[in-house]
């Protein structure tokens, strides 16, 4: 998350927006603002993060930002935001300093990867009938075409056709833009609103899980074919001309299953026309399940997910000192994702993150009472477990410095650099006695060395990378039944590995 860890340039802080910070959204003293950091600060702590045994780069979202939104009282230093697909976040810098860093980062051998976002942008659409309204579902309100025939869009994703709407006519909401704002996103195409889905906001579960609005950011229309093909350009632009290494995928599971299915192997394609023969996309699905999370890399045909079933099953063990059984029966379902073309070995594992919150404060929440030598010991195991299992560790900035923090989102987004916030000076960090008034770039926190040591260990030797549990220590159920996967996840792990 470059706005939170390393200030650069003070010259971008404000994204020449001025000093008002309810305009720029630059305030560091408000943990809900843009702190400052940005690409510049990334460059030139970029031995830091190498010294960690760092071989990719994940920049959260890092095109320019609605800067505020006044209804939220806060501002798109996450980057979740999105006005200008095309353009760096000015706060963050410029597309040239983008490019320097990608050098930077490849002439070390390293890789950089974009979260990208496909599901919305920045809320800029209203509704005539009012902001931020309740969902309306498609059998209460159908769609309709332009000519006032009822349709299912669900009849069209996925085949390259759809009907013509009509923003007054074909949705339950009628969109309305702000003329200040109603050329505001680029490309131009974005600003069409019979493109988004014009529902209302999401509750997050059922069919407005993909069709309603996160807080009233506008919803794509994502089985729409402009939107489709619209969404590859962008995101292969930023593939040919700055040599993005792969992308993290933020909110799949609120993007309907057509969309991927065509996106993934087309961005993929294009990629490796490009050179990039080891491109890699890991979605976003925020469930511990693996039956669900799976059926983005087989059915979707993506090539790996996040994993958060792994996430659980650390927390588990390392910090709430569930039995270690529960990891064997962790471990054996990792069959779920194997298919001809990926599997588990894939995944990108992780230990906390920017939304739930990180690994430290897990610890320190699971084990009141606890001194900071059994925080550290048991940060220390997490780590291990991580390092040492199937998969693709992912660090959390932070973590290697022990930061902690009473929750997610806001509250686990400390700065690297010192920091004016009050929430997060208050933070008690495990493995020292800094706090969050001075920088935190110490190469000789225990965390860091730990860390350090762990990627120094499992590069010398990669077996050490790839345990799982063998079939004999399987649960009895699982191993009685016929496991068809059993010899191709075998022969896709070797050619994984
Ligand atoms: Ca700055
Ligand atoms: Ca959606
Ligand atoms: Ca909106
Ligand atoms: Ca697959």
């Amino acid at each position: 998350m470059a706005d939170r860890f390393s200030n650069g340039s003070t010259a971008n802080d404000q994204g020449g927006l001025g000093p008002d910070p309810m305009v720029s959204g630059f305030d560091p003293a408000r943990k809900g603002f843009y702190n400052g950091g940005d690409l510049a600060g990334l460059l030139n702590k970029i031995d830091y993060i190498q010294g960690l045994g760092t071989t990719s780069i994940w920049l959260t979202p890092s095109f320019k930002n609605k800067a505020v939104q006044p209804e939220d009282k806060s501002a798109g230093y996450h980057g979740y935001w999105i006005t200008d697909f095309t353009q760096i976040d000015p706060h963050l810098g410029t597309n040239d300093e983008l490019k320097a860093l990608i050098d930077a980062a490849h002439a070390r051998g390293m890789k950089v990867y974009f979260d990208i976002i496909t599901n919305h942008t920045a809320d800029v659409i209203g509704y005539e009938e009012g902001a931020r309204k309740g969902y309306v579902s498609k059998d209460a309100v159908p769609y309709k075409t332009a000519d006032g025939q009822e349709f299912d869009d669900r009849d069209y994703a996925g085949t390259g056709s759809f009907p013509e709407l009509d923003a007054t006519t074909s949705f339950p909401y009628k969109p309305v833009l702000d003329e200040s704002e109603k050329d505001l996103k680029v490309p131009a195409w974005l600003n069409d609103p019979t493109l988004y889905h014009n529902r209302g906001d999401t509750t997050f579960a059922g069919e407005d899980a993909y069709y309603g609005d996160f807080f009233g950011l506008d919803d794509l229309f994502t089985e729409h074919p402009t939107v489709v093909e619209g969404m590859k350009d962008i995101y292969k632009t930023w593939i040919g001309d700055f040599g993005v290494d792969g992308f993290r995928i933020d909110t799949m599971k609120h993007v309907n299953n057509e969309f991927w299915q065509e996106f993934g192997p087309d961005v993929l394609a294009y990629a490796k026309e490009q050179g990039k023969e080891e491109f890699f996309m890991f979605g976003e699905v925020f469930d511990a399940t693996k039956s669900f999370t799976s059926q983005f890399t087989t059915r979707n045909q993506m090539q790996a997910v996040l994993d958060f079933p792994f996430q659980d099953a650390a927390r588990n063990f390392a910090s709430k000192s569930q039995d270690t059984r529960n990891l064997a029966t962790f471990f054996a379902g990792d069959d779920w994702y194997t298919d001809a073309d990926s599997n588990v070995y894939q995944l990108p594992t992780f230990l906390g993150n920017h939304d739930m919150g990180r690994i430290g404060s897990f610890i320190a929440a699971d084990n009141p009472g606890s001194d900071d030598a059994e925080q550290v010991a048991r940060d220390r195991l997490a780590h291990e477990l991580m390092y040492f299992s199937r998969g693709n560790p992912v660090i959390y900035y932070g973590d290697e410095q022990g930061f902690t923090g009473p929750g997610g989102d806001q509250d686990a987004r400390q700065t690297l650099f010192a920091s004016k916030v009050p929430e997060y000076l208050d933070d008690d960090l495990l493995g020292t006695d800094a706090t969050h008034a001075q920088d935190n770039f110490n190469t000789g926190h225990p965390l860091y060395a730990k860390i350090s040591e762990l990627a120094a260990l499992t590069k010398e030797h990669p077996a050490c990378g790839t345990a799982r549990t063998s079939t004999a220590t399987r649960p009895r159920a699982r191993a009685s039944t016929p496991s068809p996967g059993r010899t191709l996840r075998t022969s896709a792990n070797t050619l994984w590995r």
